[in-house]
């Protein structure tokens, strides 16, 4: 029986699992280092957009699970981020319309989701299936890949507006909500992963959690690298 980590060690080994954080796959470096087309950058928006659209529902799923209030009363706030409150704040999802805008889409073509890549569409549909499937705490596990993801949003912010002139500045105010609400939620999934998952064997389990997450993140910009920065979209070589 092997002796489990301690938290400080359980908490190293999660991080390290950085090292294969989506912010290192081609299409994001090409993203953040100036060479993608405004096709890319529309094709990236209009399918992180199914992303986005269903974090609250796979929050709600977790909410579903999850019979403990106090938990509840923290992780309400995460859907309340995405949905908006109303008028004055009206949340993520509509911010990343705002994004979808600046980089040249219309609502409407976001919405329709007609650019949803079926490689994306699964990716993001695994991720819903998993969170309504699994314990609240291990649905939470998966959403520590938000350890990584301040990085990336500011990696954003610094790089494309230099490589990107044409995006109007208006929408990155996505990017910019996401520094301080990513590092609050994952703090509490953070405390919720380091309790819970005590033993050596609950550890594994954890970190493999965790690459499921990686893997779907990877995996959405897989379909998008093969659609937009290869030129084969779905069923390209088939006569039709
Ligand atoms: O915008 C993102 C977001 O709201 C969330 C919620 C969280 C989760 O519950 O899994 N993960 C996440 C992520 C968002 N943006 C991604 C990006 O690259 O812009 C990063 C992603 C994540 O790291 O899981």
């Amino acid at each position: 029986m092997t002796k489990a980590w301690s938290k400080q060690e359980f908490e190293q080994q999660l991080r390290a699992k950085g090292a294969l954080y989506h912010i290192h796959h081609p299409f994001h470096v090409a993203m953040n280092t100036g060479k993608c087309t405004q096709k890319q950058i529309q094709g990236w928006v209009a399918n992180r957009y199914y992303y986005q659209i269903n974090i609250p529902i796979k929050d709600a799923a977790i909410m579903a699970n999850c019979d403990d209030v106090s938990v509840r009363r923290l992780w309400v706030q995460r859907i309340l981020d995405h949905d908006g409150t109303g008028d004055e704040d009206t949340g993520g999802i509509e911010a990343w319309l705002r994004l979808g805008e600046a980089v040249g889409l219309t609502r409407d073509e976001i919405i329709s989701e007609q650019h949803i890549l079926p490689g994306v569409r699964f990716a993001v549909d695994a991720y819903v299936s998993f969170a309504r499937r699994a314990s609240w705490q291990e649905a939470a596990c998966s959403s520590l890949t938000e350890l990584f993801a301040p990085t990336i949003h500011q990696k954003r912010l610094q790089t494309w507006p230099e490589h990107y002139p044409w995006i109007d500045s208006n929408g990155y105010k996505y990017f910019r909500s996401r520094l301080s609400e990513a590092r609050r939620d994952v703090e509490h999934g953070l405390a919720i992963t380091l309790d819970y998952f005590a033993t050596y064997e609950q550890q594994q389990q954890a970190l493999n959690i965790l690459q499921l997450k990686l893997n779907i993140l990877w995996s959405m910009l897989d379909a998008m690298q093969l659609a937009y920065r290869y030129d084969e979209p779905p069923f390209h070589s088939c006569d039709q």
